[in-house]
């Protein structure tokens, strides 16, 4: 990394004959554009160029990198920043696009590839803007996901420009908007092909120059009407504000105060708006909520790297899945728009069901305007739907996702392996049983890895990659780059019993049972779980993964681990003795009611199913209690795993736990959470269980040695 003195300027203006100044966008030494404070002082230099030079009469802002506007704000900058140097930072923001919006000669945005948060303000404080009619070309505020608000002027730019009742939702979820949609809503005003677009924005902006053009007002929506109204925005900002606490269950501080920005602006015009968001932004960027979502962020593109030390990935042109379940079927989903895909089962009749499901899901992206005819049409045709394992042959990788039975996945290595490339991998997506002993017996063990998805596999972003002391480092990195290609966050973990996910939530929802047969209340518990921040309950959780899986996990580990004080009730193996799978049977700890509209009404715990734990009768717990004695147990097995070496770094073990099982995203993930509160302060917590509970929870060394000597996980 050169130093920045000798560094090119991140932006340069290009003066052509016709009378329009290119202002290029090109951050050195990345490849996409970033918003750092170096960026300032470039721009605010090519401004004073762009204004002072007479020929001049208009502007374009274009990127000068091929598929990419701008990616917004420095994140690396931020993890640093306390409130004040936040504030400072977007103020001094808010007077460069402030310029650029007060400009008496036009200027108009080409936004070719994304163009999101800060990179979406720069366009939103321009006269006009160009998009490209391209898959890449995507505009977005995602702030709000990484904990903090749009900082340059969005939350006040973007209700003006596409209306109150659109913008809030685009703000409050941070979601992507592809060209078509933005043109739609009126955020881009004009679409053209990539290649030209520089020369289309020049067009325009000479045109505006000239008043030969104006930006076509939007026709207002019935809701614009009603926000137009001082009664109907109270309203509206009113119902986004419930809607906000009943999503968040006030865990996230981002949106509300959002909504503090969007409300100022409304009520008290653009200047009172812009100071709530200057002050708003310092405020979530110092905390340590904001720090932690911007961490999670940098680490998920930072594991993307996880593979380069390896040999080169082998290209995967033809996959293999074996078990066309609901895994089987999810995995398919996510690969089939990369290459061919060999989805194998038993029975036509198992098949058909996956590929009306398939096709179900490529209607609906079609419908939704995410993928065109032509594209879902190349996709399908990538699908092979067979009984026959000789259709595995030419296959670089294959993946089997069938029951959960050791004898059964030996089998189908073996007749795998009969077909196989002796260079191709065999992955098993088993979520507990030892790959090692999977491949037992193998013929080219070395090819064997675990890749562990998580259901439902399109929406999960977690794919958790197990390898044995056997398996080659060309096999490990085909898995890695093809998980990465699937657009999974991947982590690798070394072989063992539940590996490290299973492993962690495995005490996690032991200890809810444990709880259940002390007499704990069913909804009491998921609720303190999902108030300190778990998106679903353990008893919820267990329900949707299936009692008999849990069970099943149950029984592994807790052998695997009995001589450390794993203490497993009973009675997840009675009910499903008894019938008692779950969500999938309609038999399981909540009812279900019948979905309306595709909408699922809200569940009711099953009373039946305390016949299992003591009887109806029930006791309170302290909240407080409950959430240490699941979490706790969580955080010291993630820990114990770090020990064991079973992860190989806290980054991993924090995105594993947050991306796989729901730890709340907001602590930074189990390590970062020690970090957080302090290791001493886990193991007081832990040894005060331990002599009302039991050696189950006894803090593991590493924990113990990190109070002592009041290290942390994470240097930043
Ligand atoms: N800041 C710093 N580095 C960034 C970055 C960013 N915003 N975006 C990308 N990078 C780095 C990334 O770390 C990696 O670096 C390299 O670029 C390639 O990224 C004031 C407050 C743009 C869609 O949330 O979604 O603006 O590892 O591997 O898969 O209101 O990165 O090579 O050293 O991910 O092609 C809002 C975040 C900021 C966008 C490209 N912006 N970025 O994806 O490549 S907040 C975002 C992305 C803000 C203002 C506020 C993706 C991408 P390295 P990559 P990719």
């Amino acid at each position: 990394m050169s130093n920045l003195t000798e560094q090119p300027p991140a932006i340069r203006l290009e003066k052509r004959p016709d009378g329009v100044g290119i202002l290029w966008f090109d951050t050195p030494e990345s490849p996409v554009n970033i918003l750092s404070s170096r960026f300032f002082g470039d721009f605010a230099a090519a401004l004073d160029g762009f204004e002072a030079d007479p020929s001049l009469r208009a502007g374009v802002l274009a990127s000068a990198k091929p598929d990419s506007f701008i990616a917004g704000a420095d994140l690396k900058q931020f993890v640093g920043l306390d409130a004040a140097q936040g504030t400072a930072l977007v103020t001094e923001g808010h007077r460069l696009l402030d310029r650029v919006a007060a400009s008496r000669k036009p200027i108009v945005a080409a936004i070719h590839g994304v163009a999101l948060g800060g990179g979406l303000e720069v366009a939103l404080a321009c006269h006009y803007r160009v998009a490209s009619e391209d898959p890449k070309t995507q505009l977005a505020l995602p702030e709000v996901q990484l904990g903090v608000l749009p900082g340059a002027g969005g939350t006040q730019r973007l209700p003006a420009l596409i209306g109150l009742a659109a913008a809030l939702p685009a703000i409050l979820t941070g979601s992507r908007f592809k060209a078509r949609k933005a043109l739609k809503l009126g955020l881009v005003d004009h679409l053209t092909s990539p290649r030209g677009i520089v020369d289309v924005a020049a067009r325009a902006a000479l045109q505006l120059a000239e008043g030969t053009l104006r930006r076509k007002p939007r026709k207002p929506t019935p809701l614009d009407r009603l926000a137009a109204t001082g009664p109907g925005r109270s309203f509206i900002l009113g119902q986004a504000r419930k809607d906000v606490l009943r999503k968040t269950r006030g865990l996230y501080p981002a949106p509300l105060r959002i909504l503090d920005c969007i409300e100022a602006g409304q009520a008290r015009g653009f200047r009172a708006g812009a100071t709530a968001e200057q002050q708003g932004f310092g405020a979530l960027v110092g905390d340590s909520k904001g720090k932690a979502l911007i961490k999670l962020f940098l680490a998920m593109t930072d594991v993307k790297k996880a593979g380069e030390h390896l040999p080169p990935p082998r290209r995967v042109s033809r996959l293999g899945i074996l078990g066309a379940g609901f895994m089987g079927e999810g995995i398919a989903a996510v690969s089939m728009s990369q290459n061919t895909v060999v989805l194998k089962d038993l029975t036509p009749a198992s098949l058909g069901k996956a590929a009306k499901n398939l096709d179900a899901g490529l209607a609906k992206r079609e419908k939704s305007g995410s993928l065109t005819r032509l594209e879902r049409d190349r996709q399908w045709s990538n699908l092979v739907f067979s009984t026959d394992t000789q259709d595995l042959a030419g296959c670089e990788l294959v993946i089997e996702a069938v029951f959960e039975k050791l004898e059964l996945k030996r089998q189908i290595l073996a007749d795998a392996e009969a077909v196989l490339h002796p260079q191709a991998v065999f992955a098993s997506n088993t979520s507990a049983l030892p790959i090692g002993r999977i491949a037992e017996g193998a013929k080219h063990p070395e090819r064997v890895l675990g890749m562990h998805y998580f259901s439902p596999v399109p929406k999960m972003p977690l794919l958790e990659i197990i390898v044995t002391d056997q398996t080659a480092d060309w096999a490990l990195s085909t898995a890695l780059a093809y998980g990465v290609k699937q657009g999974k966050t991947c982590i690798v973990v070394k072989d063992g019993p539940g590996f490290y996910t299973t492993r962690i939530l495995a005490p996690f929802v032991g200890e809810a049972m444990l709880l259940l047969e002390e007499g704990a209340d069913i909804e009491a518990l998921d609720k303190a779980l999902k108030d300190f921040g778990f998106p679903v309950g353990p008893i919820a959780l267990l329900d949707e993964v299936g009692i008999d899986v849990g069970a099943h996990i149950a029984r592994d580990l807790g052998a695997a681990f009995a001589e450390r004080g794993w203490k497993t009730s009973p009675a997840a193996a009675k009910l499903v003795d008894a019938g008692y799978c779950g969500r999938k049977n309609a038999k399981g700890f909540y009812i279900y009611p019948p979905e309306k509209k595709g909408k699922s009404g809200k569940k009711q715990v099953n009373p039946e199913v305390y016949g299992f734990f003591g009887g109806p009768a029930r006791k309170s717990f302290p909240a407080a209690e409950m959430v240490d004695r699941l979490a706790l147990l969580m955080v010291n097995e993630a820990v114990r795993c770090l020990e064991e070496g079973i992860l190989g770094n806290a980054r991993d073990g924090d995105l594993g736990a947050i991306l796989g099982l729901g730890f709340p995203p907001f602590t930074g993930g189990p390590f970062r959470y020690v970090d957080l509160v302090g290791a001493a302060d886990v193991v007081a917590r832990m040894e005060r269980l331990k002599t009302t509970c039991g050696d189950r929870f006894t803090p593991c060394a590493m924990l113990v040695e990190m109070a002592r000597e009041g290290k942390r996980f994470h240097e930043d």
